[in-house]
């Protein structure tokens, strides 16, 4: 059985297409930078988004009625399995994300929920077999059931620790069962309202505990995807512990979980904490710690995870500029962590957001790819930073001075030659990359 039967398999038919569900610069075969479109970007699509978001907001009723809501929770989930399978294939996305809460019901106990979950997964892995789509990432929702009020692996309650604990091993024998390439934890309540009551180093060392526990336990079952932790500063908490890529890397170094942890980047996160999503990028890059991301954007007249699809060719090109840099995204991908809005109730929008999402991140991967063929940024910089490769600078590079012999330096030389960064120029030029 079809939930869309009026829509045909995504193709691409060019700039020029007025199809509207039709990419017009997504084209999976095509060949940048050595690698097939698809390969680079990995594009993946989150269950809950998509299958679950009813549109409601604190306002206004759900005013998505999905063909796929049956008779009993179950039977939603199972026909959600279906729906989902349609839309990744008709997409042509080859991976996908979830929470355990996303695809079966969490009923009145911890073993109801898991016994759901093994019936679920089951249809997955059928699916998965049947189309070769793969499991980018699942995860834990630990922020959902009102247990974790105060937080799941920095819970004050040690018996609310072991539920998470248990969540976490289920999803585990889940990635192993549906071969995960990357396990995702996000702390949306990993963090705290009050100091007055909070004893933050313990809440820190037992998030760190759970996370050794987890890379124990891949281990015992055999089965290791790359553990990722998806920074975000607030929201639900008001402070959250992984801030952003840079306070969630002094956590990764600080408990030594360098070797199996790297970082889940959002760009609605990003934009949070006050960053850009180039900036996170490049931070988890340069420390070797860029893992996944997950595709949307906000709006900066809110100030709020809004999880809109993605659609600013701008930024994206600055953030596949980073992967790029970073020589790919695997086992990685590019998960659309995005919702349509609202108003845009039917079912059919949730092919034109992910059509959006899609075209706009092939947009910034050619972008990316031109900007490196160009040595657009290597000579920018190699020219700003001129003054590291002879003389002075080359012997500082060589750690060959130090503040005795620069002040020597320093006395013969006080009159440093500046130059201007004529940065709007480099703007001017880069927009010529982009429009
Ligand atoms: C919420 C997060 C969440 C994670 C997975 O803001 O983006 O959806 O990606 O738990
Ligand atoms: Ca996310
Ligand atoms: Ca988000």
């Amino acid at each position: 059985m079809s939930y869309f039967p009026n829509i045909k398999k995504i193709e691409f038919e060019g700039v020029n297409s007025k199809n509207p569900f039709a990419f017009r610069h997504y084209n999976p075969e095509e060949i940048i930078l050595g690698k097939s479109m698809k390969e680079q970007l990995r594009f993946a699509i989150a269950y809950w988004h998509t299958m679950t978001q009813d549109g409601s907001d604190p306002f206004g009723n759900p005013v998505n009625l999905r063909p796929w809501l049956g008779e009993t929770e179950m039977s939603t989930a199972r026909n959600r399995v279906e729906a989902f399978f349609e839309i990744l294939e008709k997409l042509g996305a080859d991976y996908f994300c979830f929470h355990d809460v996303d695809i079966a019901p969490e009923g009145n106990s911890l073993a109801e929920f898991f016994n759901n979950l093994d019936e679920i997964t089951d249809l997955i892995k059928e699916k998965m077999d049947q189309t070769g789509i793969k499991l980018l990432w699942n995860t834990a929702n630990m922020f959902s059931n009102p247990r974790y009020n105060n937080g799941a692996a920095s819970t004050n309650n040690a018996e609310v620790f072991a539920m998470a604990a248990a969540q976490v091993k289920k999803g585990l024998d889940i990635s192993k069962k549906l071969g995960g390439q990357n396990y995702v934890f996000w702390g949306g309540r990993e963090g705290y309202e009050s100091l007055l009551n909070t004893d933050m180093k313990l809440e820190q060392d037992n998030i760190a505990r759970l996370f050794k526990m987890a890379i124990v336990y891949g281990e015992k079952i055999n089965h290791k995807p790359q553990f990722l932790i998806e920074p975000k500063p607030k929201e639900p908490s008001k402070h959250q512990y992984d801030f952003d890529a840079a306070t969630a890397l002094q956590f990764i170094q600080k408990y030594d979980l360098i070797d199996d942890f790297k970082l889940n980047l959002e760009a609605n996160h990003a934009t949070l904490a006050g960053h850009t999503f180039e900036h996170e990028i490049e931070v988890a890059r340069i420390n070797n710690a860029l893992g996944s991301l997950d595709a949307n954007q906000g709006d900066v007249l809110l100030g709020w995870d809004t999880d809109e699809f993605p659609t600013n060719v701008y930024d994206v090109t600055l953030a596949m500029y980073g992967v790029v840099e970073n020589g790919g995204i695997a086992p990685g991908g590019i998960n659309f962590d995005a919702k349509v809005r609202r108003s845009s109730f039917e079912a059919e929008d949730l092919f034109l957001a992910h059509i959006a999402g899609m075209d706009t991140f092939a947009r910034g991967l050619k972008n990316a790819a031109k900007l490196k063929s160009d040595g657009f940024f290597e000579k920018l910089k190699a020219k700003r930073y001129a003054s590291y490769q002879a003389g002075i600078g080359a012997s500082i590079l060589a750690d060959k001075e130090d503040l005795k012999s620069l002040t020597e330096y320093a006395l013969n030389h006080d009159h440093p030659t500046l130059e201007s960064s004529h940065i709007e120029y480099v703007k001017n030029l880069l927009n010529d990359y982009i429009h």
